[in-house]
């Protein structure tokens, strides 16, 4: 969610409003100059990624088939998504979506959600806790990501390459896309996030993407993943705007929730 349109979208009442606030996002390159976008050819040409290599890539949709934000399948039974992307829909509204490339396709699944878990501490994106749990009717049908290791902190590590998955904007305001794409952006460290945003939680939060912007996450892409290789380290939160110099993207730090989500997605073993 971007820092400027929050108080734009409290002023919206009723869920389909709120959705359509929250309904623009996707992968983004603004500044085809950018040395960074120089580096990201297949992000400015605005190539698709492919769910072979990313099964667990979901969004989720409303009763009327449009895309609002992404997700990430974390069991047979659940996804994790934001938690802004949860709250603005009530539960028999929201529909995930797996295994569809192209939002003009039929390809794929397309579930129900029979409970929504959303964090303790959750108010707002820029105060942390952005994250949530839906379990869904029947069985996903794709593999799930991994989740990380509490006790191997590595991939957290400043210039970690990540990739971030989505289905929303193809720049700030722009066109959502309607295929998957993907783009490669390194962890930034706590430091340089916290002189970036004055919310900065190191506790809660994870920063993603280059000093000069040009490769990041936008509307629409809320709750997607942030993966290194298979293992989910963050989910698209908030930033101001998308791609800008000096604003990167920020991520729900997905290490501080293995418990909640594990307790989620596996709750007859975990109980
Ligand atoms: C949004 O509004 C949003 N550039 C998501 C991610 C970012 C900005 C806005 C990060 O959903």
């Amino acid at each position: 969610m971007s820092v400027k349109s929050r108080r734009s979208l409290l002023l919206v009442s009723g869920a389909l409003l709120a959705v359509a606030a929250v309904a623009v996002p996707v992968v983004v390159n603004t500044a085809s100059a950018d040395p960074a976008s120089a580096n990201q050819p297949r992000i400015v040409g605005g190539n698709k990624a492919s769910l072979d290599d990313h099964p667990y890539a979901v969004y989720l949709a409303d009763t009327g088939g449009n895309q609002y934000c992404g997700a990430v399948i974390v069991s047979s039974t659940a996804v994790a998504t934001a938690a802004h992307c949860a709250k603005a829909v009530a539960k028999q509204d929201v529909r995930v979506v797996a295994g569809r490339e192209d939002k003009r396709t039929n390809d794929g699944q397309v579930l129900s959600v029979s409970k929504i878990w959303i964090s303790k501490g959750y108010n707002d994106p820029t105060q942390g806790n952005d994250i949530a749990v839906l379990t869904v009717r029947g069985q996903l049908d794709y593999r799930p990501a991994k989740l990380p290791d509490s006790g191997d902190p590595s991939v957290y590590r400043e210039g970690t390459q990540a990739t971030v998955l989505g289905w929303g904007r193809v720049a700030d305001g722009g066109d959502r896309s309607d295929y998957l794409r993907s783009a490669q952006v390194p962890v930034i460290g706590d430091k340089d996030c916290n002189s970036d945003y004055d919310v900065y939680d190191p506790k809660t939060m994870v920063c993603a993407g280059y000093a000069d912007g040009g490769v990041d996450a936008c509307q629409g892409d809320s709750g997607g993943p942030l993966v290194v290789g298979d293992t989910l380290i963050g989910l698209v939160s908030f930033g101001d705007g998308c791609g800008k110099a000096g604003k990167p993207g920020v991520y729900t730090r997905v290490s501080a929730y293995v418990d909640d989500i594990q307790q989620q997605a596996n709750p007859r073993l975990l109980g």
